[in-house]
């Protein structure tokens, strides 16, 4: 096992998210490695109880928009827990370094004005491939690399539970 990545929790009592009600909005830019990754994250949240009739998904166009729709959405107060799914991969003009720096920072302000947890899903790649390993697409199998997305699930549920405390 290498060094990189996430291991479970040792300091929640329980990490069941039974009774937790999740919203999950996804970038349709970049569609085919944002849908594998956001089928892993909702996979996960069903592996630790979550209902999947307690998770919502939505959509949005790019991840510019991501901050202005968790925002509308949690305000509703029907969520204990948001995950912001997108892909941005680095283009020829700056565009990709503006929007990562605005939907990084738009994100984590609208968590901690809602006082809610909002999960940043968004890789932010150089190359398609570096997109791809990260979605567990790589490799001439289409089958390698680390999908992510569960790594959000673990911490949409984790954060919402010690939200709860
Ligand atoms: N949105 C993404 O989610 N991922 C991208 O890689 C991405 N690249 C973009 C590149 C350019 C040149 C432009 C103009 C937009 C891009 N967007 C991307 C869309 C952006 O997040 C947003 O939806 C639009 O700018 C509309 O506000």
């Amino acid at each position: 096992m290498g060094i990189k990545g996430l291991t479970a929790s040792t300091t929640l009592a329980s990490t069941s998210g039974a009774g937790l009600k999740v919203l999950v909005i996804h970038t349709r830019w970049n569609l085919s490695i944002v849908d594998t990754l956001t089928a892993a994250t909702v996979a996960k949240l069903i592996e630790l109880g979550v209902a999947s009739s307690d998770i919502t998904i939505k959509q949005v166009p790019g991840a510019y928009e991501l901050p202005f729709a968790a925002q509308a959405l949690l305000k509703t107060g029907a969520y204990d827990a948001a995950i912001a799914i997108g892909v941005l991969i680095k283009g020829d003009t700056m565009h990709f370094e503006y929007i990562a720096d605005a939907s990084t920072q738009g994100l984590m302000r609208v968590g901690l004005d809602a006082k809610l947890p909002v999960i940043f899903g968004i890789l932010t790649c150089l190359s398609e491939e570096q997109a791809l390993l990260r979605a567990g697409l790589g490799g001439p199998d289409g089958k390698s690399g680390h999908n992510h997305g569960a790594d959000w699930g673990v911490a949409a549920v984790e954060m919402a539970l010690l939200n709860k405390l």
